[in-house]
C-alpha cells in the first residue's frame, strides 16, 4: 500500500492509505538511510500491533530542519514578538528556493503592532508574497485561504509567533499554543512535534518553533543565486560571477546606495554570506 505520512512523534509514525490512518514504524534498514518526515509518501505493509514502513518513495523536495517533504508552500511567520529574526526568515526563504517551494511571509499579530513597525520589519520583502494577519482578531485570515487550497502548506518560523493559534483561528482544530515568556521574549516551545491537517481543500503542516536554521549545504558563492533581485541587478555587476560583497563596481551594492534595493536585507546578505564562507 501507498501513503502519506500526516505526524512524526519520536519513532511512531501516522499514514494515511486511502482514507485509513495506520499507526506505523520503520524498517530498520530505511531508518538508517534517511529520516521520515510529515509529508512523506511510503510504501506500507499492513501488520500487527504496527504497520510497516517498508520504503520512502522519491521526493519532490524536502526542509529537513521542519521535518517536512513534499511541500508546495512555506507560510513564514513573523510577529512583533518574539523580536523577529530575520536572518533565520532569509535562510528560509533561500532554502525554499533552493528546493522550489514558494516562500509566503507572514505578519502575525498585527493588532500588537503599529503600521509603522509591520512596514519597517516588512520592508525588504515587497518584492515577496506578504500578508497580515491576527491569529487574535481574525484579521487578513482570507488571505490564508487561496494559499492553501489544493497545496500543501507548512507553517514555519519561532516559537510563539502564532504557527498553531494561526491553524485554530482557520479550523476547529483546537491545537495546544503556548506563551511567550515576556522576560526573555522566547516562546517555550509549544508544539513538539510535526503534525499535518486536512484544511481549506489543501493540507496544513504544523511545525515546531525554531532559533536555528542550517543552510551549510550551500557555498557561499552560490548564496546570490537564491536572491532573484540580485541577479536581475549582477548582469550590470563589473565581475560576471559578482558576489555583490567587495568586488568593485557592483551593481547591488550601488542599488542599496540609491535606497533602490533594501539595506537590511542587503545587509542580512552579507552575513549569511560570511556565515556560509568561514565554512
Ligand atoms: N495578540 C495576539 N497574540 C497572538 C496572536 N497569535 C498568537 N498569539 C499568542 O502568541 C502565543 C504563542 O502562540 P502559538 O500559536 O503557541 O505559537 P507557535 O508559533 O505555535 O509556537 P511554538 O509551537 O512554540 O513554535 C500565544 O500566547 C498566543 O495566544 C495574535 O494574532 N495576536
Ligand atoms: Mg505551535
Ligand atoms: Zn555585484
Amino acid at each position: 500500500m501507498e501513503g502519506v505520512v500526516t505526524k512524526v512523534i519520536s519513532n511512531r509514525y501516522t499514514v494515511k492509505c486511502e482514507d485509513q490512518k495506520y499507526i506505523a514504524h520503520a524498517r530498520g534498514r530505511i531508518k538508517l538511510d534517511k529520516d521520515i518526515f510529515v509529508g512523506d509518501r511510503v510504501q506500507l505493509i499492513k501488520s500487527k500491533p504496527y504497520a510497516i514502513i517498508d520504503k520512502i518513495l522519491p521526493r519532490t523536495n524536502e526542509l529537513s530542519r521542519l521535518a517536512v517533504a513534499n511541500v508546495d508552500v512555506v507560510v513564514i511567520v513573523i510577529a512583533i514578538v518574539p523580536t523577529p529574526d530575520l536572518v533565520l526568515v532569509d535562510k528560509i526563504i533561500v532554502k525554499c528556493h533552493k528546493e522550489g517551494i514558494r516562500p509566503v511571509i507572514c505578519y502575525n499579530k498585527t493588532d500588537l503592532a503599529t503600521t509603522q513597525q509591520i512596514a519597517l520589519t516588512t520592508a525588504g520583502y515587497r518584492s515577496f508574497d506578504l500578508i497580515k494577519v491576527s491569529a487574535s482578531t481574525e484579521e487578513g485570515l482570507s488571505s490564508l485561504d487561496e494559499i492553501i487550497e489544493n497545496n500543501v502548506v507548512c507553517f514555519a518560523g519561532q516559537s510563539a509567533v502564532g504557527k498553531t493559534s494561526l491553524i485554530n483561528a482557520i479550523s476547529d482544530l483546537n491545537l495546544k499554543t503556548g506563551q511567550l515568556s515576556y522576560k526573555i521574549s522566547r516562546g517555550k516551545n509549544t508544539t513538539r512535534h510535526v503534525e499535518s491537517y486536512e484544511l481549506k481543500g489543501g493540507i496544513v503542516i504544523d511545525t515546531c518553533g525554531f532559533s536555528m536554521f542550517d543552510i551549510n549545504d550551500l557555498k557561499s558563492n552560490e548564496l546570490k543565486y537564491y536572491y532573484d533581485d540580485y541577479m536581475i541587478e549582477s548582469f550590470n555587476c563589473k565581475y560576471k560571477d559578482c558576489n555583490h560583497i567587495n568586488e568593485p563596481e557592483c551593481a547591488v551594492k550601488k542599488k542599496v546606495n540609491e535606497k533602490k534595493l533594501n539595506r537590511g536585507r542587503y545587509l542580512r546578505y552579507r552575513t549569511i554570506y560570511k556565515e556560509l564562507d568561514k565554512k
